[in-house]
């Protein structure tokens, strides 16, 4: 690590009053935490930036007990107040957001403008969510019974658990906290154990907006391993709702525990996201969004651009373009400018990325340009482009990784059913200037992903609408429109006022 790194390191620790070691558990104070040691690598170096002590079993239950007290008075604040407690929480980020950003960049290998996009995410949630806390509404309907009426209201759900991954280490956590703040949950967090760093400055920011509202204390953090934290949380029947970002692999089993106790899931799992591009695109534009939603963020977000589909009068022109601009995307430390792709998290990623490209070969898939790791210090590797056929097996598996399969097709009719034809579902784009096929597209016989887009790519999508996508991404919605109702649970009130006690679908019962 360079002097300049060195420094900047010292000071956003600081800036959190984190240092070298620290303690991994909040629960309305700092818990002071016994479980094993990790440590926070920074990817583009290799080295650790500091480290933290998580929680143990019983430490968890600490954290447990907290935020189920906090939830029993949180209830009762009026949801607009609520709201005013996360209006301040979205002001005290856009006075850090400098700071985490950089944090974040540090910490998980993103780009310095996606550090702070990623707080600009947060601050956005934040501000959605204040005017959500005066707009949770329930609809009202006419009885069919004479002076009756009947209404439905939403109520708090309960103290939440957030399971988030390593790669949006703290918006995701804002989709839900700030939402299910608003809706009068308090909650316990468990980050990504890759990304500790960015959790407990977070915390820190959210600690200090709750003392001054004399709040209690319903933002909690728990960081800690599979079994002290994370199965411990998701079996917890005090814990009516689990949000789950991460791994098919990781939502199949806290679905399948959740539901085993009855619980609510809020799943947002793997995206294996495709883009189509026919002969009638904006080319320019189509090549802009591939390159950002391929090779952006290392290849390393659940709706990341994995599969690309070319009609084949503009294909050979897309490949020459595609090969070309991947050549010129600039590698290094995401902390300077001009710098397109940093590193990959860890060096399992970087095995798995290889390992992906041996196995896609072995299938038939033909390299087009990138393939390699680069020598460290750092997780390095070339963003790539693999030719393959549509029916090489390797193209339902999602690798976190930069890399993009190619395949060709004739018609729209075609490219949909194969576009379909994995088991994820999360995000989807098609470039074309011709309305029907963009509709058709859309239409339901079309991708049947959570997001489908129009000449604009598979990643970077916007907090107002609701975000998540079907079959093995796991059916949740988070974030905008009306996800805010995953957060609560619903009342269906019928009140008589009159002096008869008459039955509904007119049943008689008199004795
Ligand atoms: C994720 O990768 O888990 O749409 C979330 C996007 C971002 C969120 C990605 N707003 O790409």
């Amino acid at each position: 690590m360079n002097q300049r790194t060195n420094d900047e390191v010292l000071q956003l620790l600081q800036a959190f009053q984190l240092t070298s070691d620290n303690h991994g558990a909040y629960a309305g104070e700092w818990i002071e935490t016994t479980g094993p040691r990790i440590e926070s690598i920074n990817p583009t170096t290799g080295e650790a930036i500091a480290s933290v002590r998580m929680a143990s079993a019983d430490e968890y239950e600490r954290v447990a007990q907290v935020t189920i007290e906090a939830f029993e008075a949180w209830r009762t604040w009026p949801a607009p107040q609520r709201g005013e407690v996360v209006r301040q929480l979205g002001d005290a980020l856009r006075k850090q957001k400098d700071e985490l950003g950089r944090l974040v960049t540090l910490e998980v290998g993103k780009t310095l403008s996606e550090g702070l996009g990623e707080v600009q995410e947060m601050i956005d949630m934040a501000d959605l969510a204040v005017g959500m806390s005066r707009q949770l509404f329930g609809k009202s309907m006419h009885s069919e019974r004479p002076q009756h009426r009947m209404y439905e209201q939403w109520h708090p759900m309960g103290p939440t658990g957030i399971i988030t991954a390593f790669n949006f280490p703290v918006a995701v956590w804002a989709w839900n906290a700030m939402v299910a703040a608003v809706c009068g949950n308090s909650m316990i967090w468990k980050p990504s154990p890759e990304a500790p760093l960015t959790s407990l400055a977070v915390t820190r920011i959210a600690q200090r907006v709750l003392e001054e509202n004399d709040a209690p204390a319903i933002f909690n953090l728990a960081i800690g391993g599979v079994e002290q934290v994370g199965e411990a949380l998701v079996a917890d029947t005090r814990f009516p709702l689990i949000s789950a970002t991460g791994s098919v692999r990781m939502g199949k089993q806290v679905g399948a525990a959740v539901a085993a106790r009855m619980g609510r899931s809020l799943l947002e799992l793997g995206g294996n996201n495709g883009l189509l591009v026919m002969d009638d695109a904006d080319l320019d534009l189509a090549l802009r969004g591939v390159l950002f939603g391929a090779a952006g963020t290392a290849g390393q977000r659940c709706t990341t651009t994995r599969r690309l589909f070319l009609q084949k009068g503009i294909a050979q022109e897309m490949k020459e373009r595609l090969v070309q601009a991947y050549g010129s995307v600039r590698i290094g430390d995401p902390l300077e400018d001009n710098v397109l792709m940093g590193p990959l998290i860890n060096q399992k990623a970087v095995d798995g990325m290889l390992e992906a490209l041996e196995r896609v070969q072995e299938q038939g898939g033909r390299i087009l340009c990138g393939g390699k790791s680069l020598d460290g210090p750092g997780f390095f590797v070339e963003p790539t482009l693999v030719e393959i056929d549509q029916q090489t097996p390797m193209v339902c598996d999602e690798t976190f990784a930069p890399i993009l399969y190619i395949m060709e097709f004739d018609d729209l009719d075609e490219a949909i059913a194969i576009h379909n034809a994995v088991p994820q579902g999360l995000s989807s784009a098609i470039f074309t200037l011709n309305m029907r096929s963009a509709e058709r597209f859309l239409a339901a016989t079309g991708s049947d992903c959570g997001i489908a887009n129009v000449n604009i790519g598979t990643s970077g999508a916007e907090i107002g609408g609701a975000f998540g996508g079907e079959k093995d991404t796991g059916g949740g919605r988070e974030a905008g429109s009306d996800s805010w109702k995953a957060y609560m649970r619903r009342q269906t009130c019928t009140l008589n006022w009159g002096t008869e006690l008459p039955l509904a679908q007119g049943v008689e019962f008199e004795v």
